[in-house]
């Protein structure tokens, strides 16, 4: 069904479809605008970054393009030893340097840090399409653009403490042990990097195995701004590395973003470890659209919230939750809308869905979306064509389906959206509530009492209204329920950083 519908879209079309079958296929007529890759110089092999220096792991493991199937470089992998030895370096330089220097001086490491940020942005923004598969658009025009916003901000507070706490005397915590996820690596680098940094931490950093190089890339900019050795360490590697830095006594304080299995985990491990956390976990968000939202606004809103980044948003609007009266009309303008996503390079500058982040995470997607078909509810997928080469999944609706389906309780971490309808405000917000997490939602109507009525009632740390993914580092984030414990951004997350 879907690959018929591929080929009706005029002749042109057609003929970019044929002629690029060996390379990447979208689903419309534009012409190809490639972001051309030549500013990124990939070294075949990566040492863990430790104390300032370059240093060896106990092994190696590839990173690959998504897009591609190609393996970009190779990577150190950090084992216990490497670990500790980061942890000891992380904690010289908090005893000797950075806790002793005024804040008005580590804020300078910082303002240097994000204006270098900025200068290499458009090299970071393409290395992490390449490395973890998002769409350029994406990486260039909000990721990067927030990375250099969070330094910006926390380097503002770094000698502001005891205003931003008045009447109390803010002290930093140690040697901060932060783990990070896949879908934004760069981003969650910063957002944890920084106010960690601003508060007089020093810090370990574990990012993601499949998306390790701009964390890599990062550290070079930290020389680059003549950063005190050790002051950043940066550890790749798999689950094991971030477990045996977890678990490591030389560490004050846990920051970890990725998925509330392991957030549990990493919960029981902490117990009576005396560390402080945050854990920034899993999603399952609503949107709730009444019969008198702006439609259309809406619509692109639902596209924004799930199909672009491939669903790989811990806030992604994954369930729509659509007003009786309105459901026809917002299905067939969503389906109409679905059909002209570009899937396909994400180097593309057209590109609005790009790669899968990985074999694995195609897998789980599939996974799920088969458990839906079996469960009862109707897929429906729009009709590009994927390219050859890579991991891919094409935009997915669910409609009917029952609260107790898995593709309305679980987080998919992909492109697709789970379609349920509701008559009343109240039966909205309680099928919203419905699932054990609590991350974020949306609302869509005209009426201004409804929005705080409906968001006061929804149990969701971010909560948008009549528009949907907006960030900033000023807002604090994170969730209710099993979507995590504490806040990152704003003065929320500075005491998450902090002994006040
Ligand atoms: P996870 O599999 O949980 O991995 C997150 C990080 O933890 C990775 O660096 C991972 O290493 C590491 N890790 C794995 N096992 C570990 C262990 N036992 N101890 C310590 N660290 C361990 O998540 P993911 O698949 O990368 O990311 C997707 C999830 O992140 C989704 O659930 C999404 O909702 C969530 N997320 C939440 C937020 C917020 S702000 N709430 C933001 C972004 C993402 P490896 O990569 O090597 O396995």
């Amino acid at each position: 069904m879907a690959a018929e519908r591929a080929g009706s879209g005029g002749g042109r079309s057609r003929k970019v479809a044929k002629k690029r079958d060996h390379d990447f296929v979208t689903g419309t007529s534009y012409a190809p605008a490639p972001e051309s890759s030549a500013q990124v110089k990939i070294a075949k092999s990566y040492d863990l970054f430790i104390g300032g220096k370059w240093v060896k792991g106990s092994k190696r493991m590839k990173t690959i393009n998504p897009a591609t199937e190609k393996v970009l470089s190779e990577v150190a992998v950090a084992g216990p030893k490497e670990v500790d030895l980061a942890v000891k370096a992380a904690r010289k330089a908090y005893n000797n340097v950075w806790k002793k220097m005024p804040g008005r001086e580590r804020g300078k490491y910082l303002f240097r840090v994000a204006r270098l940020l900025q200068e290499r942005a458009r090299e970071f923004a393409v290395l992490e399409s390449m490395d973890g598969g998002k769409p350029i658009r994406e990486s260039r025009d909000v990721d990067l653009p927030l990375v250099a916003a969070h330094f910006f901000y926390h380097a503002g507070w770094a000698d502001k403490l005891d205003y931003a706490f008045p009447g109390r005397k803010p002290q930093s915590l140690g040697v901060a042990g932060q783990v990070i996820p896949w879908n934004f690596p760069l981003l969650m680098a910063a957002w944890k990097l920084a106010p960690a940094l601003a508060c007089g931490n020093t810090v370990v950093l574990k990012p993601a195995e499949t998306t390790p190089l701009t964390a890599l890339l990062l550290a070079q900019v930290f020389e680059e701004a003549g950063l005190p050795d050790g002051v950043v360490n940066i550890v790749t590697g798999a689950g094991a590395t971030g477990q045996a830095l977890v678990e490591h006594p030389g560490v004050d304080k846990i920051a970890f973003t990725g998925s509330t299995g392991v957030g549990k985990m990493i919960q029981r491990a902490l117990a009576k470890s005396g560390k402080k956390h945050t854990l920034e976990l899993g999603g399952k968000a609503a949107h709730l659209i009444f019969d008198d939202a702006p439609i259309n606004q809406a619509v692109e809103g639902i596209v924004n919230g799930i199909f672009f980044n491939q669903g790989h948003v811990c806030c992604a609007g994954s369930r729509l939750l659509v007003q009786e009266g309105v459901a026809d009309l917002v299905i067939r303008k969503l389906k109409r809308r679905m059909e002209t996503l570009v899937v396909g390079d994400p180097l593309d500058k057209n590109t609005d869905v790009g790669a899968i982040n990985s074999k694995e995470q195609l897998g789980r997607i599939k996974g799920l979306v088969a458990a839906g078909e079996k469960e009862g509810a109707c897929s429906w997928q729009s009709g590009q064509r994927l390219p050859g080469k890579g991991y891919w999944f094409k935009p997915t609706i669910f409609t009917d389906c029952a609260q107790s389906h898995r593709v309305v309780q679980e987080e998919i971490f992909g492109p697709v959206l789970a379609i349920q309808t509701f008559r009343t405000p109240e039966e909205g917000i309680e099928k919203a509530n419905n699932t054990p997490y609590g991350l974020s939602g949306g609302v869509w109507t005209d009426k201004g009492s409804k929005i705080f009525k409906v968001t006061s009632a929804m149990r969701a740390g971010v909560l948008w209204a009549n528009t949907y993914n907006k960030f900033d580092p000023t807002s604090p984030f994170g969730g209710y329920k099993e979507s995590g414990v504490g806040r990152e951004g704003g003065l929320h997350g500075l005491a998450a950083y902090l002994e006040i």
